[in-house]
């Protein structure tokens, strides 16, 4: 079986590379620059029409979407605990926090980064970023009072998907020079969280992937 991995540093992928890490697996990580536009390359466009990552090719058919990704990988390999498979309750509760950062915590970032995706108008563009990055804090505010009341992770099922995509949530808030000192449960969650070597690696092998040269080959 041969599995593709398509990221791109600083993206929601890093979610997609921690879980494949976890099964074990061999695969090749494939890094796109998103700020060069390698997303809309026509090699890229055949594996995600979308233009976006993460994108999972296996043995040459893609999945595309994060969620869909994590599915695949945790059916496809159910000992390597990316989602709490053996407990219908928690599975549940996993999938609502990872719905919700993909259907509203993304949605506030693509209004502060990706404006293009909602209007041509670049006066409407300015507005999406007030109102995206203010629905933002709003969004990390529940996450610190989620931590206030769950403790060490965002639920029951210990360390999942969903703590590592607020990983990501955090180095957007970071980039969107959002002030998380009011935020510190969650905050201090976060730097606890990237020192787990697990994460840790998923960062290395992120940060080792920079992309020099974009070739695609499917397979
Ligand atoms: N709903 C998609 C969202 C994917 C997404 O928006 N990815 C971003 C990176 S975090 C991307 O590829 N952006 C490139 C672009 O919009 O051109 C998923 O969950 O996979």
């Amino acid at each position: 079986m041969s599995l593709k991995l398509f990221g791109a540093a600083g993206s929601c992928a890093l979610v997609a590379l921690w879980a494949i890490e976890r099964t074990g697996a061999e695969y090749e990580l494939i890094s796109l620059n998103l700020a060069a536009g390698d997303q809309r390359q026509p090699d890229y466009l055949a594996i995600n029409p979308h233009g976006r990552v993460p994108a999972l090719a296996v043995d040459g058919t893609a999945i595309t979407e994060l969620n869909a990704i994590l599915t695949y990988l945790a059916a496809r390999f159910p000992a390597s605990g990316i989602l709490p498979a053996s407990d219908p309750l928690l599975l549940g509760q996993t999938m609502e926090l990872l719905c919700w950062f993909s259907s509203t915590v993304h949605v506030h970032i693509a209004q502060c980064f990706r404006g293009e995706r909602f209007t041509d108008d670049a006066g409407v563009k300015e507005q999406l970023k007030i109102s995206g990055k203010a629905r933002l804090v709003v969004a990390l505010a529940e996450l610190d009072g989620r931590i206030a009341q769950s403790g060490e992770f965002l639920n029951g099922a210990g360390f999942t998907a969903a703590d590592i995509f607020s990983i990501v949530v955090w180095r957007w808030a970071q980039k969107l020079e959002i002030d998380c000192s009011p935020l510190s449960r969650w905050a201090d969650k976060v730097r606890r969280d990237m020192t787990r070597p697990e994460v840790a690696r998923a960062l290395e092998l992120e940060a080792m992937a920079t992309p020099a040269k974009w070739a695609v080959t499917t397979g």
